[in-house]
């Protein structure tokens, strides 16, 4: 089942948090064979290329969040070029660049997918408020933006008016959580957010976390998946070249399983793979290590398994 072509669309952007290199990570991720692999998997793929985006002269900090304006006016360009790609009909592939994008890219596929779904991978609930936020920095804030039930708690942050809270809380699950602040945990429990944390994944096993996923999605009623997928999910030992390592992260083969499993609903519509940045790896083959990681993530979400692929029985050359 390959209905749709594939768009990949780069963001190579940084300033939703403190450090540089991140912007980097649409170009390892190439080089690591994206296109090719996705190529393989016999699907036209259109490459749109890198998104640039605006140097403001001006940007102070509202409170303590930095590069506000930059932010939100980034988010803004890449939330129409998302929403053009999924309306023209492709599965759109976001490289970031740091997780802030997800504030425009999800928010450019609810335009086109109002009932959307978002499936939120992640060491981090990245679902702090400016006034509950530590560091300040907007990617760990990029879910605040999109919660309906969070808007009283939202202040007016400049370079964001373009946009509209657009998701339900029952309608995100989080998974691989293991590094959250007490404001966003308060924020997780009041809301009744669905999520699994590594420790959930220790009890439950990642067969069952996502069953239970899926089925807290999807039961109701089918509808369009988007997947956020920032690399610090894995474990550090796999995805050392990310900004912020959390040990204790997933394990190769459960991150492979979530994406294989959300490619088996046939309902993925778009997805970000973010938070890769190769000035932060150790080495060379840390760099490569992360960026090929990122590309098994992207090649399992849109259909390529383990198993590889399955000639046809006209395909098996005939001896007689
Ligand atoms: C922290 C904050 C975060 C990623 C760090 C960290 C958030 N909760 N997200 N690295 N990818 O600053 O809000
Ligand atoms: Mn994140
Ligand atoms: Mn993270
Ligand atoms: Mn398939």
């Amino acid at each position: 089942m390959k209905a749709h072509s594939v768009a990949v669309l780069g963001a190579p952007f940084s300033k939703g948090q403190k450090r540089r290199g991140v912007e980097h990570g649409p170009k390892v991720i190439r080089d690591a064979g994206l296109i090719e692999r996705l190529s393989n998997l016999d699907y036209p793929v259109h490459d749109f290329g890198d998104l640039s985006f605006p140097r403001l002269e001006k940007d102070e900090p509202f409170m303590h969040v930095p590069f506000p304006r930059t932010v939100g006016t980034a988010n803004k360009l890449l939330s129409g070029a998302v929403s053009s790609a999924v309306g023209a009909g492709h599965t759109l592939v976001m490289l970031g660049g740091d997780h802030s994008l997800a504030i425009g890219s999800v928010a450019g596929h609810a335009q086109q997918c109002p009932d959307l779904c978002l499936i939120w991978v992640d060491a981090h609930a990245d679902v702090n408020t400016p006034l509950t936020s530590p560091s300040g920095n907007l990617h760990g804030q990029s879910v605040a933006f999109m919660l309906k039930e969070l808007q009283d708690k939202m202040p007016d942050i400049p370079g964001f008016s373009w946009m509209k809270p657009f998701l339900s809380s029952r309608d995100l699950v989080y998974i691989g959580l293991r590094d959250v602040d007490p404001g966003e945990l308060c924020i997780l429990k009041n809301l009744g957010i669905q999520y699994f944390s590594m420790r959930d994944i220790d009890r439950l096993g990642i067969q069952r976390v996502m069953e239970v996923t899926l089925d807290h999605l999807l039961a109701r009623k089918q509808r369009p998946i988007h997947l956020s997928f920032d690399i610090d999910a894995f474990d550090p030992s796999l995805a050392p070249a990310t900004g912020t390592p959390v040990n204790g992260g997933l394990t190769y083969r459960e991150g492979i399983y979530i994406p294989e499993e959300i490619h088996n609903t046939g309902l993925l519509s778009a997805m970000d793979l973010v938070e890769v940045n190769p000035v932060l790896g150790a080495s060379r083959e840390a760099v490569e290590a992360t960026a090929a990681l990122a590309v098994d993530v992207i090649a399992s979400s849109l259909g390529q398994t383990r198993l590889g692929a399955h000639a046809t029985l006209e395909e098996i050359p005939s001896a007689k």
